[in-house]
């Protein structure tokens, strides 16, 4: 009974925690740009909070508690498999009003729920809450992929945007193409790492089994790439030299005609400004880059003589973050690209569904590590798994390089 108490209050906490965010994120859109697609690539707003609210009721209510769905046409329309982002608009998708109700109406229906469930017993979805984290986990998800819809916007600037960037990395460097000072790298031992986790309360399947790895020794960058450090790859020519990127990526940079980061605007000679949340700034040099693809990541880090990390490599050196003379700004400021498919670990096992993350494991997709500054700390961990498509840079990802000892 005490254990059950204590679970239960922190449930409603993160519940409660993640739908502040999402209405205090929402609240200020107004209903044109909660209900129209602003890219192909990105549901409409409203898709996403009914969405929520769709994933809350299948796996807090119908799947452990056997209710019924509020409407079963939700199957459709609010399952991501069901329709490509791209094709959401024409769905007959619920209006703000209504998908407000929705999510509060289920809500209302989970805490009712949540004294009657026995979280202490052997049920692997409900033992110590797993499935309410899961949920949690996956409305600040969203949350953050609404972050990135809003950015999108370019006529759209949101009142609370001030904050919204990752932390500037402290600097004493100076400009010049090829002359620019990059901070030093860390160097990492060697050895056998035991890369992943055995948690099975909180953390995604991906992330599991604990396995050990043998990494030779390597260095890696004791910053995230700041926009500086980018610009001189930029100014330097460098997405004109083929040589420099992986043949994908070349095709992809000459058929978008990609000439810098997403947002980016030359200004002057060697001026240039960003648009971050609708309004135009001087780009802030020492800010850690994001929007970039992973080919634009991989194309730098060739330029500047290194590599992407192995993700392993990146899991092993987040081990030294916080600590003096290692690694900083692993977590929490802009997704890392890593050189690594996304795949299972061995041992791998599905829970609770495949679709979270089985169905996208082979070549097409890349890893990204750490978490960017729109990833709530619920989800912010070492070992978390993201992944995208090597030419997406709609995400906060930037980039930090490593190369052999
Ligand atoms: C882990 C960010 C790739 O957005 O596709 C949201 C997270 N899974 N709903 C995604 C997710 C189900 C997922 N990523
Ligand atoms: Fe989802």
């Amino acid at each position: 009974m005490g254990v059950t108490v204590g679970t239960e209050t922190r449930i409603e906490a993160g519940l409660d925690g993640a739908r502040a965010r999402t209405l205090a994120l929402l609240a200020p859109v107004d209903d044109t740009n909660l209900i129209r697609q602003v890219s192909p690539l990105m549901s409409p707003l409203v898709w996403d909070l009914a969405h929520v609210g769709h994933y809350e009721e299948l796996w807090l209510l119908r799947n452990i508690t056997g209710a019924a769905p509020t409407n079963e046409l939700y199957d459709d329309v609010y399952d991501a498999f069901k329709h490509p982002r791209r094709d959401r608009p024409s769905l007959p998708l619920l209006g703000p009003v209504e998908a407000r109700v929705f999510v509060a109406d289920v809500r209302a229906r989970v805490l009712d729920a949540l004294t009657t469930l026995d979280l202490d017993g052997d049920d692997p979805l409900l033992h110590d809450g797993f499935v309410y984290g899961m949920v949690v986990q996956h409305e600040h998800q969203h949350d953050e992929t609404m972050l990135a819809t809003i950015q999108l916007m370019n006529d759209f600037a949101h009142p609370d945007a001030d904050g919204w960037h990752p932390t500037a990395v402290l600097s004493s460097e100076t400009d010049g193409p090829r002359s620019v000072a990059f901070r030093e790298s860390v160097h990492i031992d060697g050895g056998t790492f035991a890369m992943g986790t055995d948690e099975r309360t909180w953390v995604y399947d991906n992330e599991r089994p604990r396995h050990d790895v043998e990494l030779p020794a390597f260095r890696i960058d004791r910053t995230p790439v700041t926009n500086r450090q980018y610009r001189a790859f930029v100014e330097d020519g460098g997405y004109d030299e083929e040589r420099l990127w992986a043949p994908d990526g070349w095709a992809w940079r000459q058929e978008a005609a990609v000439e810098a980061p997403q947002f980016w605007r030359r200004e002057g000679a060697r001026d240039w400004s960003r648009r971050r949340y609708g309004r135009r700034e001087d780009l802030p040099l020492d800010e850690p880059v994001q929007h970039v693809s992973w080919y634009e990541a991989d194309a730098f880090a060739r330029w500047r003589g290194a590599r992407l990390p192995s993700e392993a490599e990146w899991e092993a050196a987040a081990a030294h973050d916080g600590e003096a003379g290692g690694p900083q700004q692993m977590l929490g400021d802009v997704w890392e690209w890593t050189a690594t498919d996304f795949g299972g670990y061995p041992g791998f096992v599905p829970f609770p569904y495949r679709e979270y993350s089985e169905v996208f494991f082979g070549s097409e997709y890349k890893v990204l590590r750490g978490g960017s500054w729109a990833t709530d700390p619920t989800v912010r961990r070492a070992t978390f798994r993201n992944w995208d498509y090597p030419i997406r840079r709609q995400i906060f990802a930037g980039v930090r390089c490593a190369a052999d000892a």
